[in-house]
């Protein structure tokens, strides 16, 4: 069983999400930004390398998110909360960054535009949002 790994980044009540440029059936959807567990390598240490190489930033995992989400017989997707720690994140390997609020993930979400997996996050991702 392989493990992709995303990033719950908040600041300031907001959080980040990236539109992801390929492949053709999710292209133009938004995620939380990640990939694909190394051999060798923790959650923690991939989430830290991903967002490096596609956000141009440093960050500090936290807690996981609740949901896991099966993908594939092999791959399963979950999900780290995230401290901002250095840097601005740029769309190094996405189509475009956004930050949103909770209004605005449902917003996206009711359209359709939120990567399907990444779904299975929204009622706690809200939750968090709407807390402050
Ligand atoms: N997802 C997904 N949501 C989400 C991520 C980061 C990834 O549904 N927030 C899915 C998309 C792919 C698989 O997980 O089916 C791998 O994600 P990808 O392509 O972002 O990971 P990479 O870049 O490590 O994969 P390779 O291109 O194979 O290296």
């Amino acid at each position: 069983m392989r493990v992709v790994v995303a990033g719950a980044v908040m600041v300031d009540g907001r959080l980040l999400l990236a539109q992801r440029d390929r492949p053709a059936p999710v292209a133009g959807l938004w995620e939380l930004p990640g990939g694909k567990v190394e051999t060798g390598e923790t959650p923690v240490q991939a989430l830290v390398r991903e967002l490096r190489e596609e956000l141009g930033v440093e960050v500090a995992p936290g807690a996981p998110l609740t949901a896991r989400v099966p993908l594939t017989a092999d791959l399963i997707l979950v999900a780290l909360r995230a401290e901002l720690v250095t840097g601005t994140p740029r769309p190094l390997d996405h189509r475009a960054l956004c930050w949103v609020d909770g209004d605005d993930l449902r917003r996206l979400a009711d359209a359709g535009e939120v990567v399907p997996a990444d779904t299975a996050w929204l009622p706690e991702l809200c939750d968090l949002l709407d807390g402050g």
